[in-house]
């Protein structure tokens, strides 16, 4: 590492920023300037590492990992990059020494919002994590003008607000206009026969330019720095003169907006997929830029991309990116003159698939004739890649045979694109044990019986740089004094089992009860501040927050509060532990559904704190606008964490682990990760409950009959009556009692919230009777947090590198 800057130098390194950026002196300068200088400052260093070890990697011709994903949902960098880099003392002395607060400088940060959940926060932890690991690595993914949208809750209900985040987010990113590179979009091919060579010709093409503006990124105590590379889409003509004097001006103002449209937003939708040609475009878009980015400097360092595959490897994360498969057929065959079997076989040992859900209605099918007027030539390679796979499949299977069908990678005028990672990738993973379980046995069955060796698991795992230490500084700072007082937790997360050696040492859980109750008034402070709620923080916190969808079942925890709901008003005695029920969920602009379940939690958030009934005993509060930085406060103030989705629905979960590391019990089903950790911190130190996945889908193979548990339970038909009759705000929630009952046209209650609800409503009785028990509880939750180690990011990443990736990395 670099030697460490002192407050001084670097206050004179802001000062230089402020004058040369923004001409401005410190006492001129505004909180936003602030933070502007100091990420400049940031990046500066980072950009001279990242020089370096670019270099480093040349020279040793190491295998490096391109990490493809049409979401990165980086949060705030400034605070975390600081951090790694062993300045975040000197910056705040310094940011101090200028007359600023850092607190309010690093919350001036946007959140650089470029994703929606799961999958586009995992792709941000795992950065951070092979940049520590000191892997050579890059991220792809576009750079969205709007990243994920602002929620407001007006009304009870959500409202979208564009997240301009690039004002002062663009801080972070370097422009490298020398590094463009031209997607080409729509046209035709024409065939140029040389004996049984083609030459197809592109013409009349519309051309997209891909400008990479970089975003460096910092690992934690080591000077190697990798890139998020985010492509931003311009026209090739500003606009076109020629049109323009011709007088059409609308048709050239009209090409460079079309061009321009690719880099403006992300699709809100997550788990769901829509066949929405602009979302075709950005994928080709980001993917044929990558592609063609890699290799052209793979061809200026090797001279041939004989060996590609030796010294690339390409992670694609979900389906999204597949269209890097055919792109590099493309320019194998068509650029660079390669024979179908030697371009197929460099393809097919660089690229690596992860399978992020196993919802249907997830699962990309694009229209053929979409497909092929777009791309037209990707589309030619597609068919060829088709045609072979199927041939291959009828010689082994036979033809006619139904698996042929369910494997095709073009079928009904579709292309499937989960099908064509699944023939062309060399691994194919899923995200948690049960989770791969399910594509090896149900969702990928035929898949796996054909090529058993192709199938991995790696479970998923989170920065614990970020989302413990930085975060939760206090809980931090005890961990360090209850292993050997070092920061080595922080890159051998696995060390956080000495804390164990601590279980019954009362003042060790005492410490731990005082820093929970410390994190929880901090929160209620901003919280207060933000919204002007008042959270009961003598309650238990008892949190859920994720994207809203149905199989997440949030509906199941409102059932439940309007359970306790009714009991309380019924018997004043009814004697349960006081809850303060924290909700925190986006929804899919179009989810209709997603979106009544926000509005019955505001209406019950309304009923009981009006309440008088209610008071210091439940409390239910839905916060705005859910997002990473919200997350980082919330996290280290949650006592009970909610993963309660139905089982086998969930891939992973990476909130759950969150929680864990954060001193959090988990109240939870055993699907994704729950169920490793289940494993690890056994039945006395988690609450679980509810079917698992195969009694799931015995069920539903029966036949399951919602309606049976509504008619032989009490609790539930009050309930249903409850949402029918309406709240006190004038809103009644019939709709959704009936899809739970009857269907209302689809299959009653698709995630079987009735079936487990008895069994939900135990598993908190147990958590309300532990929790009386504050020495008990502070034991189960620092034994939760020493057995959290597995779920670092670390873990996933070594896993890769040593399971599919077959790159060295840090010790
Ligand atoms: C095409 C629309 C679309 C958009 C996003 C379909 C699917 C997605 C993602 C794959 C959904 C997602 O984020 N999945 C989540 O991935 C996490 C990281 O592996 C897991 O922890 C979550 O369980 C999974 O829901």
């Amino acid at each position: 590492m670099a030697d460490p800057f002192s407050k001084d130098q670097m206050a004179q390194l802001i000062l230089a920023k402020l004058r040369r950026n923004f001409g401005r002196t410190a006492e001129q300068a505004t909180k936003a300037h602030m933070f502007q200088a100091c990420a400049l400052v940031v990046r500066d260093i980072m950009s001279t590492n990242n020089i370096a070890s670019e270099k480093l990697v040349q020279l040793g011709q190491q295998r490096q990992v391109h990490y493809l994903s049409m979401e990165f949902l980086m949060g705030r960098s400034l605070e975390k990059n600081a951090f790694n880099l062993g300045v975040l003392q000197p910056m705040k002395e310094a940011i101090k020494f200028l007359g600023f607060d850092p607190g309010e400088i690093f919350e001036a940060e946007p959140d650089a919002g470029l994703g929606n959940g799961g999958l586009g926060r995992l792709a941000a932890c795992y950065l951070e994590a092979m940049t520590t690991l000191e892997i050579p690595a890059t991220g792809y993914s576009i750079c969205y003008e709007l990243g994920i949208f602002k929620q407001k809750i007006v009304d009870g209900q959500q409202v979208e607000l564009a997240d301009n985040w690039l004002d002062l987010g663009d801080a972070w990113l370097i422009t490298r206009t020398d590094e463009t590179e031209e997607v080409k979009f729509g046209g035709r091919i024409i065939d140029h026969w040389e004996g049984n060579i083609n030459h197809p010709e592109h013409v009349e093409y519309t051309s997209v330019l891909a400008v990479p503006r970089d975003m460096p990124v910092a690992g934690y105590n080591t000077d190697h720095t990798n890139v998020l590379r985010l492509w931003d889409a311009k026209s090739p003509t500003p606009v076109d003169m020629s049109l323009y004097s011709s007088g059409d001006y609308l048709k050239a103002v009209e090409q460079q907006a079309m061009a321009e449209v690719i880099a403006k937003v992300l699709y809100p939708d997550d788990n769901h997929y829509e066949g929405k040609s602009l979302r075709l475009r950005q994928q080709y878009f980001f993917v044929s830029a990558t592609v063609q980015s890699i290799m052209r400097k793979h061809r200026a360092q090797y001279g041939t991309l004989r060996n590609f595959h030796e010294k690339h490897v390409i992670q694609i994360n979900d389906t999204h990116p597949t269209l890097a498969i055919p792109e590099m057929m493309r320019i194998l065959l068509d650029e660079e003159g390669y024979e179908w079997d030697e371009a197929w076989s460099i393809v097919t040992k660089t690229v690596a698939y992860t399978n992020h859900t196993v919802l249907a209605e997830a699962l990309e099918r694009w229209p053929q004739q979409l497909f092929e007027s777009l791309l037209p030539r990707i589309w030619n390679i597609v068919c060829e890649i088709a045609h072979r796979y199927q041939l291959e499949l009828e010689r082994h299977f036979g033809q006619g045979d139904g698996r042929v069908a369910r494997m095709a990678i073009i079928w009904d005028n579709e292309v499937r694109m989960a099908n064509l990672c699944i023939c062309a990738c060399y691994a194919v993973n899923g995200v948690s044990a049960l989770h791969s379980e399910i594509l090896k046995h149900d969702v990928f069955a035929d898949a796996y019986r054909l090529e058993p060796s192709k199938f991995k698991n790696v479970t998923n795992g989170i920065d614990h740089r970020r989302w413990l230490s930085e975060i939760n500084p206090e809980l931090d700072k005890l961990i360090r004094d209850c292993t050997d007082g070092s920061d080595d937790y922080l890159i051998h997360a696995y060390k956080l089992k000495e804390l164990e050696k601590h279980a019954d040492d009362a003042a060790v859980l005492e410490r731990l009860g005082q820093i929970k109750r410390d994190n929880k008034l901090r929160f209620a402070d901003y919280i207060k501040a933000e919204s002007g709620i008042l959270l009961n923080t003598d309650a238990l916190f008892d949190v859920q927050v994720k994207r809203l969808h149905e199989y997440k079942r949030q509906l199941l925890n409102v059932l439940h509060i309007i359970y306790l709901y009714q009991h309380m008003k019924e018997d004043p005695h009814f004697d349960f532990q006081p809850r303060t029920f924290l909700f925190g969920a986006k929804a899919a602009p179009g989810y209709y559904v997603a979106k009544r379940i926000i509005r019955l939690i505001n209406s019950v958030a309304n009923m009981v704190a009006n309440d008088p009934a209610c008071k210091d005993r439940l409390q239910v509060a839905f916060l705005e606008n859910y997002r990473v930085s919200l997350a980082e406060k919330l996290m280290p103030a949650s006592e009970l964490s909610e993963q309660i989705s139905t089982a086998g629905k969930e891939a992973s979960g990476t909130g759950n682990m969150k929680f864990m590391m954060n001193g959090a019990l988990t109240i939870g089903t055993l699907d994704g990760a729950n169920v490793e950790m289940h494993e690890q911190v056994g039945d006395d130190n988690i609450f679980i409950f509810g079917l698992t996945a195969q009694e799931v889908s015995d069920l539903k193979a029966k036949g399951y009959h919602a309606y049976d548990y509504y008619m032989n339970n009490p609790d539930l038909k009050w309930i249903m009556k409850f949402l029918n009759d309406g709240f006190p705000d004038g809103e009644s929630y019939g709709d959704l009692t009936r899809r739970l009952i009857s269907g209302d046209g689809c299959p009653a209650d698709e995630y079987l919230l009735l079936a487990d609800f008895e069994s939900y409503k135990a598993a908190h009785e147990r958590v309300g009777k532990v929790y009386r028990d504050p020495k008990r509880w502070n034991k189960m939750s620092l034994i939760n947090i020493a057995r959290s180690g597995i779920f670092a990011a670390d873990r996933s990443i070594c896993d890769y590198a040593e399971t599919i990736w077959d790159v060295p990395h840090r010790a």
